[in-house]
Parts: structure tokens; sequence; C-alpha cells
């Protein structure tokens, strides 16, 4: 159960949705001993997919922490989701995998979740294993799922082994590595080692060849000694490919059926003798550029890279030990807060099960409870240590929902449930739109937001509504004018008097100052909300006394924001007070700021005001047949297409789209594409809106007299 550094493998299991990740784990375990029934998606009694959701989904959602012990080593397993609502949880467990077993179905080929975990698998640089699955489908292509993964991924691509049939009847898989053929009993399980039959001994000969080219190109001395002797013994081959797969520079391909439990013992194999042990990989750099190895002698560290929780236990931490080894009763610090921490229970996971265990040596995989504070992305260190792990980074919201409960009480709920959630799960943003007031909810897809609302309602008791956010708009102008206002009032008591002469104009950086006044101060400031006013004072001889300067700045910056048109905030103007006049008696703070309100008003009315909305940079992955319905939905949405590219079968398209026009994107690109493409967004920046855009918002302004 706990096992020495040199003997871990950390593997985690990679794929699109459906290409039988969870399957394949369930027959790995049951090879390795770890279970004594092979359970099934369908029959909601997987090692892996645990959870209600789950079962009621027949997917992976989280990702799961699971373990098999093969021959000398133990082989921890993560299982990860294949949609893209879940990308968290891929992120994580690669974090802390040594290898990646990216699966591919025989049936469909390379997948838009393939293209996802690969842009991850590069990312993190990790060693990666492909395994084409599902040979028993009776659409199962091998020669079309390689042909189009080694398009897509590259030459780095060699296949290990290849199948001799394939659907109903697959059984046979030849293996150029061991130069043997495996043949498995109708009802899988453990094959029977045979001869190359002599009809594919050329085939499997060239095969053999390539994987000898590799070991000689990834060791030195092996090289020469393959020109002089024209071959390399077992022990040779093995040294020489450990090297290429630990450095990226080989991705083997085996064949696999999860479902008939054909091929999972050799995969297992593999990983046993040819992946990297925590201790192989290169030492992790933290975040002050120090190094740690993996090293179990050394000092404590120990990486959290998921926190659940359970009703009757509380917090989870899972964590990765990257330094020395961790013990029930350690006493640790959070090198992120501070906190002091008691390891009072260490366990391993079986997926929903744990099991306590007396110790876990670097590089291993574990679980611990009731930590006061082990968040996900917190390093914890013996006394006297300071590590930082570089934290993990979870991509930007796709979907934003403003949300609200139906009453004051759910509010407290609602609120206390979602920072819950969110601390299990990274890639749930909360916030507070400043412009708008609304909480807003940001996650990785309908599906993703669905399920907190599910959660929320269903755990946390809350009634409450998710709607489209609105879309913060800023305005602006694209002329010049100047007003002259005056605020009077005499009403019995004191009364008031202002009056002031300004010129509003657009404001840009490096812009000439304003000819024909006298400048006596100028400010350019930063607005709260984005953008610059530059306020200039160029009154003279006293028209205006100086100390209503700030009054007159208030009364314009009320204005700006709630601007004119539409009640946004306003940016990039230039302000220029030249002339005005004052009352010996009646002047006051009050009455300059509302003739300046006053006068900022009518001059921005009269400049060519404009609405600004927010713009996102989308880029969009997906299959070349699909480009066009793809291209002709993001004409409906006022996109500008910034560029196009290929990455094998698939077009990448970047477009620069309104978000007020992205609502509901994921689920469109989702239901166009049949599933088969994803996309990315972030906010680029503010644009003008068009004019019958902007007239439609100032009329629902004005009618409906509410902040659009
Ligand atoms: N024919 C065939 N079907 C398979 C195989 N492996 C899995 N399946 C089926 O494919 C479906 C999806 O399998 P899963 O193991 O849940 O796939 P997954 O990759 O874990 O999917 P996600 O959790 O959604 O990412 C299930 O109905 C499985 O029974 C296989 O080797 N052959
Ligand atoms: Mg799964």
């Amino acid at each position: 159960m706990s096992a020495h550094t040199k003997d871990l493998r950390n593997v985690v299991m990679l794929g699109h949705s459906g290409s039988g990740k969870t399957t394949l784990i369930e027959t790995m375990l049951y090879e390795g001993g770890a279970i004594k029934r092979r359970g099934s998606v369908e029959g909601h009694n997987t090692v892996s997919d645990n959870t209600d959701l789950e079962h009621e989904r027949e997917n992976t959602i989280f990702s799961h922490q699971m373990f098999v012990n093969w021959k000398n080593n133990k082989i921890n397993v993560l299982d990860t989701p294949g949609f893209d609502d879940f990308i968290g949880e891929v992120v994580a467990s690669l974090k802390v995998a040594d290898t990646a077993l990216i699966v591919l179905n025989a049936a469909s080929g390379v997948e838009v979740g393939t293209e996802l975990v690969w842009e991850y698998v590069e990312k993190y640089r990790t060693p990666a294993i492909f395994v084409i699955n599902q040979m028993d489908h009776p659409k199962a292509d091998f020669d079309t799922t390689l042909q189009q993964a080694k398009e897509r991924f590259g030459p780095r691509l060699v296949p290990i082994q290849y199948p001799l049939n394939s659907g109903g009847n697959f059984n046979q898989i030849v293996d150029a590595l061991r130069m043997a053929m495996y043949e498995f009993p109708k009802d899988g399980g453990k094959p029977d080692k045979k001869p190359i039959p002599e009809s594919e001994m050329a085939r499997a000969n060239a095969m053999h060849n390539a994987l000898v080219e590799i070991a000689a190109e990834n060791e030195e001395g092996l090289m020469e000694k393959y020109f002089e002797e024209g071959n390399l013994s077992e022990e040779e081959l093995a040294k020489g490919i450990t090297i290429a797969l630990a450095h990226q520079q080989f991705f083997p391909v085996f064949v696999a059926s999860g479902l008939k439990d054909m091929g999972s013992g050799r995969i297992m194999g593999f990983i046993d003798d040819i992946a990297p042990s925590p201790s192989d990989r290169p030492n992790r750099v933290m975040e002050d550029g120090s190094e740690v190895a993996y090293d179990p002698a050394d000092k404590t560290t120990i990486f959290i890279y998921k926190t659940t929780s359970e009703p009757q236990v509380g917090l989870l931490s899972y964590f990765k030990v990257l330094s020395g080894t961790v013990k029930p009763g350690d006493e640790l610090v959070n090198a992120n807060n501070g906190e002091v921490e008691r390891i009072a229970q260490l366990f391993v996971s079986e997926g929903k099960d744990r099991t306590p265990v007396n110790q876990l040596e670097a590089g291993d995989l574990g679980v611990t409870v009731k930590l006061k504070s082990g968040h996900t992305n917190n390093t914890l260190n013996s006394r006297g240590v300071n590590r930082k792990v570089r934290p993990m980074e979870f991509p930007e919201s796709r979907v934003r929902k403003a949300v609200s409960a139906e009453s004051t009480a759910d509010t407290e709920k609602l609120f206390a449930g979602l920072n819950k959630i969110k601390e299990e799960d990274p890639t749930l943003r909360l916030e507070i739109d400043s412009d708008t007031h609304e909480a807003i909810l940001g996650g990785q897809g309908q599906l993703h937001i669905d399920l907190v609302k599910h959660r929320l309602e269903k755990e946390f008791g809350v009634r409450m509504q998710m709607k489209n956010p609105k879309v913060s708009y800023r305005e602006t102008i694209t002329g010049k004018a100047d007003a002259d206002y005056r605020h009077k009032k005499q009403s019995g008591g004191a009364g008031q008097f202002g009056e002031i002469h300004m010129r509003v104009e657009n404001f840009y950086e490096g812009m000439d100052d304003p000819t024909g006044v006298n400048i006596r101060q100028k400010d350019i400031e930063d607005l709260p909300w984005g953008g610059k006013l530059a306020f200039y004072w160029c009154i003279v001889g006293g028209t205006i006394d100086n100390r209503y300067i700030g009054a007159i700045k208030k009364g314009i910056m009320q204005q700006m924001k709630n601007g004119p048109l539409t009640g946004s905030p306003c940016q990039n103007i230039r302000v220029s007070v030249y002339d005005g006049k004052m009352h010996s008696v009646d002047s006051n703070d009050i009455s300059f700021q509302l003739a300046a309100s006053g006068a900022f008003r009518d001059a921005f009315n009269r400049s060519q005001p404009q609405l600004l909305e927010p713009m996102y940079q989308v880029e969009i992955l997906c299959p070349d047949d699909a480009t066009g319905d793809v291209m002709g939905d993001l004409q409906t949405r006022r996109a500008m297409i910034s560029g196009m590219d290929t990455e094998g079968h698939y077009q990448k398209i970047m477009a620069e789209v309104p978000l007020a026009e992205m609502n509901d994107y994921g689920s469109t690109l989702r239901s166009i594409t049949g599933g088969k493409a994803k996309f990315t967004m972030r906010f680029s920046d503010y644009q003008l809106v068009p004019s019958n855009v902007q007239q439609d918002l100032v009329k629902r302004h004005s009618t409906e007299s509410v902040e659009v």
C-alpha cells in the first residue's frame, strides 16, 4: 500500500469522453488483483465513477485516485473526466502524475477531447503513452486512428503493438517490443504468448527496428553498438526507450479493449518496466526557483492538488509527497497561509474507500482529513523548510451566469454553498460585478454550471435563479463640444450659485494639450472602471475660486459614473474648465458640483457619445467539416474573424466577439458540431458598439429607465 519512491508509478488517464478510461482502469485494477469483480460504468459499480452525480450521468465528473500493485511496483492511477467542462480535474491530476495514458477510441479516432488533453500534456511536459482502445467495437479502425494520431501529434508517436483482428473477433495483438503475439481467451484476461505468424514478420520487424532506432538515438553508446552489431539486447532496448519516453522523445502506442479485458496487463507491464518513477523525473522547481528532488530521506514537503468534503468527515485533502516521508502525527506548516497542521491520519485512496497507512514516501499520492486549511495549491512543509509549489493555473471561465437567491435566508445559504463548492473546484469563479452589482458565477460550460446549481439546491437547500448576466457597457465621446451651465437656486434661506464653461473631448494617450486656454492645473487620472479622465483647470482672473476644483471634479465624476446614455461608466474623456462665474455669498461646493455635473452632461450629449462594449478573444478548434457551420454561427454573433490555422484535421478559428453575443455559446457549439469542437475565451478590450445596437440599448434604457 505504501511503496518506495523508485517503485512508484503515477499515471493519469486522459482522453475524450467515452473513450473508455474508467472502464480500462477497472480492468487494470482487476488484473492487478485490487478488486475481485469488474464493475461497469452502466452498472454504477466501478471503483472510479463512484458519486451519485456520476452514476446519474454515467460519466466521470471528478478525478479519482486509486492504486494497483503490479509486480514490484505500486501504480497510482488517476481517472479524469473527458468532458471539457471539467478540465480543472485534468489540470490538477496532471500536475501530480509522472506519466499520462492517453486513451483513444478506435471507432472514432482523434477527438477534440484528445486535442485538449494533449495541450496540457505538452504544457506540463509529461511522458505519455497512447492506448488505441475499444478494439472490439464493430467500427474499430486501428490504422486510421493511428494515422490521425501521427498526423496530429507527430512522428514521436510510434506503435509498439498492432491488432491482427478487430470488432467482435478481436483477440490477437502483435507486440513489436517483445516480438511476440498475444492471443486472448474469448472473455479476455491472461493471454497466451505465441510466436508472431510468419506472414506478419515483415511488419513486426520493421516496427521493432523503429523502436531500436529510438532507443539508440537516446542513449550514448547504443548507437555505435547498433551500427556495429545491427541489434540491441532487450535490456539495452529497454534502457534506451526509457530515456526516450522520459524526455518526451517517444510516445508509444498500445492496443486494448478495456471492456473485453484485453491488453491492460501488457500496458501495466510497460508502465512498470519503462515508465518513469518520480525519482526519474526532473527536479521540481519551486516558486522561488529552488529545486526539490523526490528524496524520501529529505525534509518533508507535500503538495495538495485537490480537496473534497464528506458529510461525516469534513475536508479531505489529496496530495503528492514531493520530498521526505510523511507519517501520521507529523506536524507540517502550510507555506501558503502559515497554518500549522497535524497530519492526524494518513490514507491511500481506492476510489470511494480509503485505507490507513503508516507512511508515504516521496513521490506517492495520498489523502488526509480534517486539516484546518489544507486547500488546493497549498504546499505543506516540515518546520524550518519554506518550499512553495508554483500554483496550478486554471483556464478562464467560458460561461458566466448571474446568480441570485429567492429570499434573504437563501442568499446566505447560496454564498456559503458557493464558497464551499468553489474550494473544491478551482475552475469556478465568483465575483460581484462592480457595474451591474450582480453576483456572477463563471464556469467551464453549461453542464459545469448546471451541476453547481444542482448541488446548491440539493446539498445546501438553496432556492435560487440563474440567468444571463447584464453586460457592462462603457460610454465615451468621439467628438468635442462646449457647454455653459449655470446652477442657481434662490428659494428662501441661503441661495446656490455656480456657473461653469467647459469643453469635453475624446481623450487618447499622447494627445497634445488644449490650445487657446491658460492651463493652470492638469490631472490625468485612471478611472476605477478603466480608462482615463484628463482634467484641465484653465481659469484665469479668479472667475472661479481654486477651492471649488474638488467639488467640480466630484460633479464630473458623478456623471461619469452613471453616463448620460445608458447609465454606464464613462471613460477616456478630457474636460477643460475655462470660464465661469461665482457669487460672493451664494456660491459653495454643492453649487459648483451641480453646475459641473450639468455642464458635463450637456457637453457630453453634444459630442457624439458612443457606447463601448466588452470584446472577447475567442479561439475555437473544430473538425474541418464543421468549419462552415461554426463560421456561419459566428457571423450571427457580430464576430470579427482575426485568423485561421490548420491543426491536423482540425481548424483553429480566432475571432473577436462581443460578450453580449456569447450567451450560451458552448451549448450552441456543442450542438452544431455534435460535441466535436472546443473553445476558449478571454477578455480583450472595449470597442465601439454599432450604431443600430447603440440605438436599441439607449432606447431600452430610457423607456425602462433601468441600467442596461
Ligand atoms: N465496445 C467497447 N466499449 C467500451 C470499451 N470501453 C468502454 N466502453 C464503453 O464506452 C462507454 C464509455 O466508457 P467509460 O469507461 O465511461 O469512458 P470514459 O472515457 O471514462 O468517459 P468519461 O468519463 O465521460 O470521460 C461505456 O458504455 C463503456 O461500456 C471497450 O473497450 N469496448
Ligand atoms: Mg470516465
